[in-house]
């Protein structure tokens, strides 16, 4: 194996997005930063969602206690989708239990017209915050992240989480038009909060588009890989791989590899030798152990984790995660044995 220096642009998590060698398979856990940690609960006690986004001693805090607890990869800043949509104007909330919930939907031309482009110095907090954060991981990456526009199109016109993108949809088909307007001014804004995180620092971003599953192929690429291919293209030259990621999205891998993607996150339900297959040996994987694989006896996540670095293998490059985030009921210490076992395993095959 190639020796690699101790800098996050040569850490093993940059290098397995890049497909490059690396002395063992980097790992790291969508919503590592949250619920599962009694310290993040703690920490939140009285304080807002929305507001502990947008204080960067909270934020890097946060951000940090999966890192030191774990000893993963990579650091993802905490923060949510919708933050960059409230700085933007859009009056929303997070709400416990529930998630984002929008005052006023949009459903109009009106409504669509009314959205606003997010001015940078809006989020300000964000780049306090990240570089207050890099002097602390050292060679540890950062991963930036935002919300593709079909994920934040859903919250918008729903007025709030869903299981049928029914109002979303009813546009989507219904007026088109206005769909790409919507979408394209989300991508604006995407783009905007992506470009802060890259010019304060972040080694990788990544675009989550979790509702995209509940599209087919075709409409997939009609409605909506126009506008997050726009979005991820926009940072082809910025030097920092970029992550693409939904729930259920068998049937689009190869369509959000396409968009622009270095890595495409794949979720438990495909396995990562298929995944390799449909998104080429251009692209590496991230994934893809079910969450609630963490809630069976040790024996059982060992075996899956040991079969997922196996299929892993058939990617370019493979960053170890799970399917989709960690549940909030995950017991950290599963967390970290995996971190662990991942590392083991991985550099001694
Ligand atoms: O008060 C709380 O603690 C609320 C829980 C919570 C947390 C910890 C929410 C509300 N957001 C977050 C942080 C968050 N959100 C992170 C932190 C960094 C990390 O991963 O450790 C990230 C990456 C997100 C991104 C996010 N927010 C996504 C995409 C990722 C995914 O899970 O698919 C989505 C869909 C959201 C919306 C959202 N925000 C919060 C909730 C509960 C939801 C989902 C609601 C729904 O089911 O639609």
């Amino acid at each position: 194996m190639a020796r690699v220096t101790n800098s996050s642009a040569d850490s093993a998590f940059v290098r397995a997005c890049r497909g490059q060698d690396v002395p063992h398979t980097p790992v790291w856990f969508m919503r590592q930063a949250g619920r599962s940690l009694p310290e993040y609960r703690k920490i939140r006690e009285g304080v807002g969602m929305l507001e502990s986004c947008r204080r960067p001693d909270l934020v890097t805090e946060i951000t940090l206690q999966p890192v030191r607890r774990h000893g993963v990869d990579a650091a993802i800043f905490f923060s949510d989708i919708v933050v960059p949509l409230a700085a933007a104007g859009v009056d929303l909330d997070i709400v416990a239990g529930t998630g984002p919930v929008v005052a006023a939907p949009i459903r109009t031309r009106a409504d669509v017209e009314r959205l606003r482009p997010l001015e940078p110095g809006a989020v300000s907090y964000v780049s306090e915050a990240v570089r207050l954060l890099l002097p602390e991981l050292g060679a540890t990456p950062l991963i930036g992240f935002a919300g593709a526009p079909f994920t934040l199109a859903s919250y918008l016109v729903e007025g709030g989480p869903s299981r049928t993108y029914l109002k979303t949809k009813a546009m989507m088909y219904g007026d088109p038009a206005l769909w790409h307007e919507l979408c394209s001014r989300l991508a604006d804004i995407t783009l905007a909060f992506l470009r802060v995180q890259v010019e304060a620092g972040v080694s990788a971003v990544q675009l989550f588009d979790s509702w995209a599953g509940a599209l087919s192929e075709a409409d997939y690429r009609e409605y909506v890989l126009p506008h997050s291919a726009r979005v991820l293209s926009s940072l082809e030259g910025a030097g920092v791989p970029r992550i693409h990621f939904g729930v259920g999205t068998a049937v689009l891998l190869r369509a959000m590899g396409e968009a622009g993607a270095d890595v495409v996150g794949v979720d438990w339900r495909t396995p990562l030798g298929t995944a390799a297959g449909i998104v080429g040996p251009d692209r590496s994987l991230q994934g893809n152990l079910d969450p609630a694989v963490l809630f069976a006896p040790w024996e059982v996540v060992e075996r899956e984790a040991r079969r997922i670095l196996a299929e892993g293998r058939a990617a370019r490059g493979h960053v170890f995660n799970l399917g989709h985030g960690v549940m909030p009921e995950t017991d950290p210490d599963v967390l970290t044995r995996l971190v662990d076992l991942v590392h083991k395993e991985s550099a001694s095959s």
